[in-house]
């Protein structure tokens, strides 16, 4: 819906008195529905007409021009600032999307042909080395060589597959609990993997689209499929999305994939169940084991593991160009592998000559405290990464009822928090290339979807509710996964082991159906609880929220941060990845409140987490409120240093707070240059607004007078085109869902 303020009439009998008028009006503000009117200033005692001199002209322009000055100085604080990306000027939000766009689909066709160019050296390698290293892995480990690059083969590691039921998707379902009909239908997610999804599998008939004519049919990218999107004709393999079209790709060449993917199909999610392997890799028996550390960098440990490499980078320059899509990614299945030790074993090193054996010993992957193991493309910044846990069959009943699965991988990456969250994995079924069905595998390969399958049915619930034009921004989707995760781990808060703990698929539906715009104009409340605003250079957001004695207060904000300047290879470098650091504090009784935190330091990695200041590395930061009082909080979003690009798009997810409606109405306006008006009005922070006028009371063609406008405080103030020659005009403000 929309809400409409009622109109504010503006008329100029002549220009000096307009500008009298609007000083008036600024400096006793009205409680009327019309914004004020005044009486005009006394014409004084000449009743005579004459033409005035040119020197009281000079005095009259100079009068002018000093009232609106003041003007706009009395509307500066709540003046919303200038677009200004990558140094250009831009009138809306849609025109960064345009420049994404072409940078994106620049983007894919650079990563195109350099994945062509790799795999083409990735042949010639094979040929003059034999090929055994492409086929000769671990049984039971599926690797693809997909490229050659700086003097090394490049692989691709599928992650095994676990068992996994989903907490609560069920209730979103048709006949579930919430009343809702979330089935995926008429939704689309893609799938990156190892090959071929079996199309004609009775589970999955009529929604698989084969979108870049990969032809080996693959158990594990068909059971990824299944599990998110099975139709249950076996009830034990139903996928958390059970109607969605899947686009199924193989995961050569995903990089140029991926954009096209966006740009072509307005792709918004997609599953990405496989890794470049790191550290120890290779089976249990002992004979294949394969160390990908680099020993120039590090004998013991592999640097890979959570380092920000190119992988990372690439995938992070795709998602940070693409607003409204969101890679899940699997973080790998690393911690503990180890090849048996005893000194009678030929481990090999990756970038050994074929067949030369080394009788070194390296760390386990993780050590000895099973931390930083995240596999290369996990690493991102922008992605979702997932752990695997087991629950037992009842579900989640607070943190002692999950298990973290023993393999999965642990952060952190770089000094971020990662995997961003962790999902279950007991007691599901799902199809596999024969058409029959998978069970018993192991690995965050299978967590992943499950929670690809749940953002599916978020995204599908916000497009009933507003349309396909208003897709909720990645960093959206990713942070209320992450607000309405149920906790994990030994302490409150976020952990490397379990990142922000278990998506819990009704928290996140709730909270997509409370956020909406609803009253009337003389009382309504807008967007309470996921709120999407830009952050300009230089800025601060701040608002308030009511708190509640009776609930804990949570606010998290998420963002899609550029990329940084690539990091030499090193052991856990300590250059921040970070880009535009934003900081989010919350002031009130209590004092100063900040978010979560974690210590990277290897003896400090199981530390709980701490709210003491601020948090520096990573592009999620949540605040909570474990015992608020019934009272205004403030929230403030800030940033140190200069912000890439000039500003930085962010989600705000607020949870536990009691929504103070506002009345919608023009409060303030005045003429602020000899072309410009200036109007304000009481504003929601996130909520688009529009202002537009009439020429007549009695019109109703409203024409825009300003583009959609996204509120960042209490009160918006907005400059419209004024021109002499049509001086009479009504005004209003609406909502624009
Ligand atoms: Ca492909
Ligand atoms: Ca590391
Ligand atoms: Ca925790
Ligand atoms: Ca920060």
């Amino acid at each position: 819906m929309h809400i409409e303020s009622l109109s504010c009439h503006y008329r100029t009998r002549n220009l000096v008195t307009a500008i009298g008028l609007s000083v008036v009006l600024l400096l006793s503000p009205g409680s009327n529905t019309q914004a004020q009117d005044a009486p005009p200033i006394p014409d004084g005692g000449d009743t005579r007409p004459r033409d005035p001199t040119p020197e009281e002209l000079e005095r009259m322009q100079q009068a002018e021009e000093a009232r609106w000055r003041h003007n706009a100085e009395f509307f500066r604080p709540w003046l919303l600032s200038e677009l200004v990306y990558e140094g250009e000027p831009v009138t809306t939000l849609a025109e960064v999307d345009e420049v994404q766009r072409k940078r994106l689909m620049q983007i894919g066709e650079d990563n195109r042909l350099k994945q062509q160019t790799s795999q083409r050296a990735a042949e010639d390698w094979t040929t003059s080395e034999g090929n055994f290293r492409a086929l000769d892995h671990a049984p039971g480990q599926p690797f693809k060589l997909v490229g050659f690059d700086e003097g090394r083969p490049r692989y691709h590691k599928y992650l095994g597959l676990h068992e996994a039921t989903v907490t609560k998707a069920t209730e979103l379902w048709p006949g579930g609990s919430l009343g809702l009909t979330l089935s995926g239908a008429g939704t689309t997610v893609g799938i990156w993997d190892a090959g071929d999804v079996l199309a004609t599998h009775a589970e999955l008939s009529g929604r698989i689209v084969d979108k870049d004519g990969a032809t080996v049919l693959d158990d594990h990218a068909t059971s990824v499929a299944g599990t998110i999107g099975s139709a249950g004709a076996n009830t034990a393999a139903k996928g958390v999305a059970f109607q969605t079209t899947i686009h199924s790709y193989d995961s050569d060449g995903d990089t140029g994939e991926m954009p096209a993917a966006v740009a072509n199909d307005a792709l918004r999610l997609s599953n990405h169940s496989y890794s470049e392997p790191a550290g120890w890799q290779g089976s249990g028996s002992g004979q294949n084991w394969i160390w990908y550390g680099d020993t120039s960098i590090n004998f013991y440990e592999d640097y890979h593991f959570g380092f920000y490499g190119p992988e990372a980078h690439g995938i992070d320059g795709i998602v940070y160009n693409a607003p409204y899509y969101l890679p899940v990614w699997a973080a790998g299945n690393e911690t503990g592998r180890q090849a048996p030790s005893g000194g009678t074993l030929g481990n090999e090193h990756i970038d050994a000559p074929p067949g030369q054996l080394f009788f070194d010993f390296h760390n386990q992957n993780g050590g000895t405290q099973g931390y930083d193991t995240i596999l290369p493309h996990g690493v991102a910044k922008n992605v979702l990464t997932v752990g695997a846990v087991s629950l037992p069959p009842g579900g989640y009943s607070g943190p002692s009822s999950v298990t973290l699965w023993s393999s999965s991988s642990t952060g952190p990456a770089d000094q971020r928090i990662k995997p961003d969250l962790v999902a279950p994995g007991v007691g599901v079924t799902s199809s596999s290339a024969n058409g029959g069905y998978i069970t018993g595998y192991t690995g965050t390969s299978q967590a992943a979807p499950v929670v690809t399958g749940l953002l599916n049915l978020w995204i599908q619930r916000h497009t009933q509710l507003h349309g396909s034009n208003r897709p909720l921004l990645n960093s959206a989707v990713k942070g209320l996964a992450i607000h309405t995760a149920d906790e994990c781990g030994a302490h409150a808060g976020p952990d490397y082991k379990h990142g922000w703990g278990l998506p819990n698929a009704e928290r996140g539906v709730g909270l997509i159906n409370a956020n909406v715009t609803t009253g009337t104009s003389s009382s309504y409340v807008a967007k309470p609880h996921i709120k999407e605003v830009v952050l300009v250079n230089g800025s601060t957001i701040s608002f308030t929220v009511r708190g509640t004695s009776t609930q804990m207060m949570k606010i998290t904000a998420a963002w899609t941060d550029p990329t940084p300047y690539p990091l030499s290879p090193a052991l856990n470098p300590t250059t921040p990845v970070l880009v535009n650091n934003l900081d989010l504090r919350v002031t009130g009784p209590g004092g100063t409140f900040h978010p979560w935190s974690l210590n990277p330091a290897p003896g400090n990695r199981g530390d709980a987490a701490s709210r003491n200041g601020d948090n520096d590395v990573d592009n999620v930061e949540q605040v909570q409120i474990d015992n608020p009082s019934d009272a205004t909080y403030t929230v403030w979003l800030t940033h140190k240093g200069a912000l890439e690009g000039g500003l930085q798009r962010v989600s705000l997810i607020l949870s536990g707070i009691v929504p103070q409606p506002k009345e919608l109405r023009i409060t303030h306006i005045a003429q602020t240059g000899a072309n410009q008006m200036t109007l304000q009005f009481p504003s929601f922070v996130g909520q688009s607004y529009k202002i537009q006028y009439i020429e007549e009371v009695t019109a109703s063609n409203w024409t825009d007078a300003t583009p959609e406008v996204v509120a960042v405080a209490e009160n918006t103030a907005v400059n419209v085109a004024y021109s002499q020659t049509n001086p009479h005009r009504f005004y209003r403000v609406i909502t624009v869902d």
